[in-house]
């Protein structure tokens, strides 16, 4: 089953948009199967944005992550990868549509709320970054036959 890494960042801890967050998901019908709330290091925030290392942007990026709490997540469900990325909205949150969570509540790219894998491969690597294989669970909701025919 696929699955994919989300990351509210420390602007939406901050502004207390976890549970709304977390709700969006929930009501699309993805199951969550892995959840913590951390303060990141250094190296973890550096590995997971490795790709924009040569980016103006790393390292302020990277001092932003830091800077306080974030919640990690997994969330499970057939096409998951793509449809977060959807529900999370546009990097630039002026050009997120508005129905997106960075289209309802950002207004700036570098505080823009949550993070989702953009691919399969990517979310396979930035989960196995952020999860050890025991904190990941495997579980099906009650619903399931509502949800998926
Ligand atoms: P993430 O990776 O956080 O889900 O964002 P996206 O996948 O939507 O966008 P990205 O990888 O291009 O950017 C990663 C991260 O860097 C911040 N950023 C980006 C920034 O602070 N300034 C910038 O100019 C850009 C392009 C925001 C997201």
């Amino acid at each position: 089953m696929e699955r994919t890494f989300i990351m509210i960042k420390p602007d939406g801890v901050q502004r207390n948009l976890v549970g709304e967050i977390i709700r969006r998901f929930e009501s699309k019908g993805f199951t969550l199967v892995g959840l913590k709330m951390l303060s990141v290091s250094r190296e973890l925030a550096q590995k997971h944005y490795d790709v924009h290392r040569e980016r103006p942007f790393f390292k302020g990026l990277v001092e932003f992550i830091i800077s306080s709490p974030v919640v990690a997540m997994v969330w499970e469900g057939d096409g998951v990868i793509a449809s977060a990325r959807k529900i999370i909205g546009a990097t630039n949150p002026l050009n997120s549509e508005p129905g997106t969570i960075r289209g309802d509540y950002g207004i700036t790219v570098g505080r823009n709320l949550i993070h989702g894998s953009d691919a399969l491969e990517t979310a396979q690597t930035e989960i196995s970054l952020w999860f050890t294989p025991e904190e990941l669970l495997s579980w099906e909701l009650v619903t399931k036959p509502w949800l998926v025919e």
